[in-house]
């Protein structure tokens, strides 16, 4: 059943877009050791949102319950009420509350309508069991 939800969840993507979202994972200093395979298919099975111009992305203080990758537009960081930096297309962001499943460290808002990528914390999950499983049965 697991394996099943996990086929539908797959979005066709273009090469570029496939390349953009890898590069962009390869290039954030905590995503870059997760497997390959955790990589391609976590790749397969982002699918794309659209943010206008100042819609918050993330909520500083909340719980993650995303990944993301930018793909076209303008993002900025904000903590405690101070500007961080800016993120622009070709950038992962979102992965610390998933990863270490600690409270969002930062608040991130669109500057102007951005397209974004995004995976879901339990897709992440199921990603990372389902291809450990895959090997324990290899053994
Ligand atoms: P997360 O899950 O804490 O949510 C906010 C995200 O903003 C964070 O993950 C990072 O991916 C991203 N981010 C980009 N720049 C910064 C920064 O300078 N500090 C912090 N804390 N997060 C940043």
């Amino acid at each position: 059943a697991q394996n099943l939800s996990f086929e539908r969840a797959r979005v066709r993507k273009d090469s570029s877009t496939k390349k953009l979202i890898n590069d962009a994972i390869m290039n954030n200093d905590f995503l870059k050791k997760l497997e390959p395979q955790h990589m391609r298919e976590m790749v397969d099975c982002m699918y794309e949102k659209v943010y206008t111009e100042g819609q918050l992305v993330i909520q500083e203080g909340e719980p993650g319950n995303y990944l993301y990758v930018l793909a076209d537009g303008l993002l900025e960081v904000i903590q405690n009420g101070k500007l961080l930096g800016q993120m622009r297309p070709g950038t992962a962001f979102g992965e610390l509350a998933i990863l270490y499943n600690c409270k969002r460290t930062a608040s991130v808002k669109a500057v102007s309508q951005s397209l974004i990528w995004a995976l879901d914390r339990q897709m992440f999950q199921s990603i990372m069991m389902r291809t450990t499983q895959a090997r324990h049965q290899e053994y």
